[in-house]
């Protein structure tokens, strides 16, 4: 038995110190050195080659590195009886909330404007909006969206939540997955906070971007295919969108030709709103692995069927 490592070299270097140290009996492989692809019964991913899994014919457990699994879970549906685990920890979750944070702040008080305005050396002063004035709407009310979304409330923000279900959460006007319009209609700000599926593809299009209130500030943390690229730059052109915040992108790094990079209005984070914390997250799958060892269920196993 042994588990194997598939990602960039510096990644898989630091998970394989912290998963030794939880699990020291168990062999941590670093792709694409395999001395015996019989062997391997768990892989710990980020952006796998295509194929690669079906060369593991004992494979049981697969688990994304991050808390994303798009890219593994049409690969794990064509598998036999393989169950496939993510990542979930309050690090996450309240990292993803800081991020949120710190571009809404700076959209409240216009230091984006501030910063360009500078390189020009114009001096142009403008009323700053309070947070209790922004009407603010988290797409997604998972683990990492409900957080940010009582984070923001607890601050002071109007918060709306969207998701496929129903949820009752304190303090926060929620909607599920057929009032997609009525959620949107006159936000201030959305930030898209949902997993990569069939139905959440450019689920972020000109027909949701049309609802927000002229002027609205869009933050992506969630995957590039969640937006409608050109949805969102005629929307910054238009002002519908006074700033786009992306954090995710189709492709990733994001290609030196698009036409993001030179847009004034559009900020870009490189996919780091929120980094696996690597130990803590060592833990949680060591400790998946040892409970499937013994015959128990994993925690955070991915529903294939929904896709998230
Ligand atoms: P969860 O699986 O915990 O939550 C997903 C949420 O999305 C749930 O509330 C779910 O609804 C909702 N949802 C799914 N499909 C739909 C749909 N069709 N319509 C409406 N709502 C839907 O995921 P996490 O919160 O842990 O993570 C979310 C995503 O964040 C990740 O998949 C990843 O893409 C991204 N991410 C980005 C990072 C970054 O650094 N940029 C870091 C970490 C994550 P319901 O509650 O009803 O099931
Ligand atoms: C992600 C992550 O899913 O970094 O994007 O966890």
């Amino acid at each position: 038995m042994a588990i194997l490592l598939i990602a960039d070299p510096q990644r898989m270097q630091q998970w394989q110190v912290a998963l030794q140290s939880q699990l020291t009996d168990i062999p941590i492989i670093r792709w694409p050195t395999v001395p015996d692809n019989t062997a391997i019964t768990m892989v710990i991913g980020w952006r796998c080659p295509k194929g690669v899994l079906q060369q593991f014919p004992n494979l049981q457990l697969v688990a994304s590195m991050g808390a994303g699994v798009d890219d593994l879970v049409d690969e794990i549906q064509q598998l036999d009886n393989v169950k496939l685990l993510r990542v979930v920890n309050p690090h996450l979750a309240q990292d993803m909330l800081e991020h949120v944070i710190a571009l809404i702040s700076s959209h409240c008080r216009g230091l984006h404007q501030y910063w360009t305005q500078q390189k020009e050396q114009q001096w142009q002063p403008e009323r700053y909006l309070r947070f209790g004035q922004l009407k603010v709407g988290i797409m997604g009310l998972g683990n990492i969206g409900r957080h940010v979304a009582t984070g923001l409330r607890q601050l002071g923000f109007n918060v709306r939540g969207w998701s496929r279900s129903d949820h009752s959460i304190e303090g926060i006007q929620t909607f599920s997955e057929m009032q997609l319009s009525h959620f949107a209609n006159g936000l201030d700000c959305l930030v898209c906070c949902l997993p990569l599926t069939q139905q959440t593809q450019r689920i972020v299009d000109n027909n949701l971007l049309a609802k927000l209130t002229p002027g609205a500030l869009l933050v992506n943390v969630g995957r590039g295919q969640h937006i409608c690229e050109k949805s969102v730059l005629s929307a910054l052109d238009n002002q519908q969108l006074s700033t786009a915040c992306l954090d995710v992108f189709d492709t990733e790094p994001l290609p030196a030709e698009h036409a993001f990079w030179q847009h004034p209005r559009v900020v870009i984070t490189p996919h780091v709103a929120s980094l696996t914390d690597v130990p803590a997250a060592a833990q949680q799958l060591a400790q998946a692995y040892r409970a499937y060892q013994q015959g128990d269920s994993p925690e955070h196993l991915v529903d294939l069927a929904r896709g998230y």
